[in-house]
């Protein structure tokens, strides 16, 4: 496993803007925000790609996203919505290989993905 940028913030080695950690979840904000509200929530353990995840890391997935949904609702724009997206590999414009969710928030999303 090659340790990347995420796991140098997790062990704290390079700054970060941090909103949000548990035990198995890490949350900052994206350096390149793609909307108002744009934080990351990544796995303290590290995977690659969504592809490395075998069953039984399944619940930390779930983990993830109700972190994410969690940190939407103390914010207070659950209601009016938000995006969660993870990029997987070079096709999907994956850029950094430790696992991420984007969570973005605070402006009309396209209702077309692509
Ligand atoms: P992806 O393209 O899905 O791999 O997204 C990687 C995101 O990580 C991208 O939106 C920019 C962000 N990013 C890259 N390096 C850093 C960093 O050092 N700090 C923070 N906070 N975000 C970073």
């Amino acid at each position: 496993m090659s340790d990347t940028i995420f796991d140098k913030i997790i062990r704290r080695e390079i700054p970060a803007d941090i909103v949000y950690e548990d035990n198995d979840v890490l949350a900052f904000r994206d350096i390149h925000p793609q909307a108002p509200v744009h934080v990351l929530f990544i796995p303290k353990k590290s995977f690659a790609t969504l592809n490395d995840v075998g069953e039984a890391d399944a619940p930390l997935l779930g983990k993830l996203l109700l972190a994410a949904a969690a940190y939407a609702k103390r914010e207070g724009f659950a209601e009016a919505g938000y995006r969660c997206v993870i990029n997987c590999n070079k096709g999907g414009g994956q850029t950094v290989y430790h696992l991420h969710v984007h969570l973005l928030a605070g402006k009309q999303m396209p209702e077309r993905m692509a």
